[in-house]
């Protein structure tokens, strides 16, 4: 009999998530039934989407309750196959296979993942969704020329590494935006951005000025609020904000009040565009195949930021929201 270790969500979480909010149990194993795959987790991802999943506002995806298993992608291998279409070894990811060391699903769930192609876990970085959502969301919302000026924030993280490196392939000139000199050495030492701008430690109005003397073509904003406010008072004309998240909002008990950006908007005749990733679904065969030739040429790096041990799943996610996190943030479930 199989025994699984799971991360409950205990308490629905008010402002910054706590350790106490979590709880992790151990149960047995239900029979896999016909038409089920039972999958063990190797790899799980820990994404800032989770924080709204454990809010009640609405969403395209359904909240958690108080005792629910946390839901989010994971990479795992097929243990026992009771379908047509996987058999026991296969390497899989699947968006809601949960925090967990077991998982139960149907084959609609989940997708075969080639191992050869990369190590298995950026099936859930990038090779997953924070890369479709980089690729797509720069190429699609941001609409970068060659010469452009784009800024990118939470750039050292999942998301916004990639998008700066994308850019770069791209001819633009590229400025990131994260917190501590660590990250933004990374970014300019050894992912090429033009720039990087250390909103902790530096005036970033001054920063935009020197680094964005023609004014800020493409924002891909990662973060929302105060930064945000910066970004779009530096816009060029014709400017688009991709709006991809709001990383600073989303442990707020009240709305932030905010400069009024709206003048920026209209005097510079930009475009704001919020997106989420699952709207390119239809298209991520190609984005997929895009990315993974330029990691095998290596015009693509990716950080991973690994912890070990499914019972340091809340922490890590804790840290998540507070920028501990330096690369895309990952637990190593099993071997
Ligand atoms: P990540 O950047 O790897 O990690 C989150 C980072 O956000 C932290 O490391 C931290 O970096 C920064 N951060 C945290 N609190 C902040 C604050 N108050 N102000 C400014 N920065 C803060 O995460 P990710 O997976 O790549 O996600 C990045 C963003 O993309 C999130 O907002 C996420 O919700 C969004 N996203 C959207 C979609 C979509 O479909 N629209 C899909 C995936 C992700 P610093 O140390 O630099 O502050
Ligand atoms: C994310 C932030 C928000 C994300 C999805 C959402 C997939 C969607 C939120 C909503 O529907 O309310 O990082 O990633």
């Amino acid at each position: 009999m199989t025994i699984n270790k799971q991360v409950l969500m205990k308490t629905r979480p008010v402002g910054m998530p706590k350790l106490t909010d979590f709880q992790i149990i151990e149960s047995k194993m239900p029979e896999v039934r016909h038409g089920e795959v039972l999958i063990k987790i190797l790899w799980l991802s820990l994404d800032p989407y989770m924080r709204g999943r454990m809010s009640k506002a609405k969403s395209y995806a359904t909240s958690l309750n108080e005792g629910d298993v946390i839901v989010g992608g994971a990479v795992g291998k097929v243990i026992n196959s009771q379908t047509h279409e996987y058999k026991e070894g296969d390497i899989v990811e699947g968006f809601t296979l949960g925090w967990q060391e077991y998982a139960i699903v149907t084959p609609a769930s989940i997708r075969k993942i080639n191992p050869d192609l990369a190590p298995i876990q950026t099936a859930v970085g990038v090779l997953g969704m924070p890369g479709m959502t980089a690729f797509f969301g720069l190429l699609h919302i941001g609409k970068p020329i060659p010469g452009d000026t784009v800024v990118v924030s939470a750039a050292s993280g999942a998301v916004g590494q990639l998008v700066g490196q994308i850019a770069k392939i791209g001819g633009c000139h590229v400025v990131g935006i994260a917190g501590g000199k660590e990250k933004c050495d990374y970014l300019t030492n050894t992912l090429k951005f033009d720039a990087a701008i250390d909103y902790k430690n530096e005036n970033i109005d001054e920063m935009l000025d020197k680094y964005c003397p023609n004014g800020v073509n493409v924002y891909f904003d990662n973060v929302g609020g105060r930064i945000t406010d910066s970004v779009i008072n530096k816009l060029a004309n014709y400017a688009r904000v991709a709006v991809c998240g709001v990383i600073s909002q989303y442990n707020l008990t009240a709305p932030e009040p905010g400069l009024r950006t709206h003048r920026a908007m209209l005097t510079n005749q930009a475009t704001t565009e919020g997106f989420l990733v699952f709207q390119f679904a239809q298209k991520y065969h190609i984005g997929l195949e895009r990315m993974a030739k330029w990691i095998k040429e290596g015009k693509i790096i990716y950080k991973e930021d690994v912890v070990e041990g499914l019972e340091k799943a809340p922490e890590a996610f804790i840290g998540l929201m507070n920028g501990k996190n330096f690369g895309k943030l990952l637990v190593k479930v099993s071997d």
